[in-house]
């Protein structure tokens, strides 16, 4: 009996050719978002499944589908997954690491320089008719080059990020829980400082951190406070890392001059007073979303799902912990 596997989301063709060749897939080509009712109900007999960042795995969930041995998701971020609950179910639950480090820094470093150029800005004006010729004062932003900036979470993709911004001769400072070794600082030409340190420093703030209890609303009113005013704020980590709240009211008073988002606390809902600002650039959630990387994302959950069903012993391992139990 070939074992069962959900797709919870679309795939690609090839990633499903793959998972078929192995198991029984069931998947959601029209892409339908499943409630977590009717989520629990299309895993009733599974044995495991692909899932995207937007489906969520906790107790309540993994509770009504006792079978199920493996949640494979294709995404690096694993905030989704109560990885406590998954052990304590025996499930094992993986993401797709580095696959995505190259695009991700790629698409910080763009978000970067559409908000210091207020490019989605001047689009907006060219679209709506309203460009009257070119003048020297004209939409007047700020330089990413020689610019210091501070990188918030510093593990693959932040120090690519750091590899980067190089080439723009940018000051690099950088916070994160583990401090690198000097010989990689150097390797890097980049300096580690505190949250605040770096908050007052830079004049460019890139968050690439994880979403965890302990970095929820990382960057609220007082870090927005200690923040030059004419700095800049870039979020491609996770939605609840930024107070959206406190950084409407910031950028509204021109606490600090502008921000670029490709995550929101409650998304897909952005919260309205977010549409209503000029110097803010909005993304939704893509910065992973190259066709190759996608790809890549997608064939690394599903060789996860494979490991796991087959060897027990998946590459991307999120809770160890589960293997010692089932042993
Ligand atoms: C995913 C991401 O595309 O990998 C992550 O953590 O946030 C994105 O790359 C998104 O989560 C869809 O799964």
């Amino acid at each position: 009996m070939k074992k069962k596997v959900l797709v919870t989301r679309a795939v690609f063709d090839e990633t499903l050719a793959y998972l078929a060749q192995h198991f029984e897939v069931a998947s959601n080509q029209a892409d339908e978002k499943y409630s977590p009712a009717e989520l629990a109900v299309r895993l009733k007999g599974m044995d495991a499944a692909l899932i995207s960042s937007t489906d969520r795995v906790d107790d309540s969930l993994l509770s009504r589908c006792p079978g199920l041995k493996a949640v494979c998701s294709f995404s690096v971020g694993y905030n989704h997954i109560d990885l406590g609950a998954c052990t304590r179910h025996g499930v094992m639950a993986t993401n797709t690491p580095g696959v995505l480090t190259d695009s991700v820094a790629d698409f910080a470093v763009c978000l970067t320089l559409a908000t210091c150029r207020r490019l989605t800005e001047s689009e907006a004006m060219l679209r709506r008719g309203e460009w009257k010729g070119t003048h020297l004062k004209e939409l007047l932003g700020m330089d990413l080059h020689h610019a210091a900036v501070g990188i918030c979470g510093f593990g693959r993709i932040g120090q690519v990020i750091a590899r980067r911004l190089k080439g723009f001769e940018a000051r690099i400072l950088y916070c994160t829980r583990h401090r690198l070794a000097p010989e990689r600082e150097r390797e890097l030409s980049v300096a580690f400082a505190a949250k605040d340190e770096l908050l007052r420093q830079s004049d460019i703030v890139i968050l690439i951190l994880p979403y965890t209890p302990e970095t929820h609303h990382y960057i609220g009113a007082r870090e927005l406070g200690l923040m030059k005013r004419s700095a800049v704020l870039i979020n491609v980590a996770r939605g609840g890392v930024v107070d959206d709240a406190a950084l409407i009211e910031a950028l509204k008073a021109r606490r600090i001059w502008a921000a670029g988002l490709d995550v929101y606390e409650n998304e897909p809902k952005l919260d309205p007073g977010l549409l209503a600002l000029t110097n803010l650039v909005l993304s939704p959630h893509i910065a992973s979303a190259s066709e190759p990387t996608r790809q890549a994302m997608a064939m690394t959950a599903a060789r996860n799902c494979v490991a796991a069903l087959t060897t027990g012993d998946p590459p991307n391992l999120l809770n160890a912990d589960v293997l010692k139990q089932k042993a």
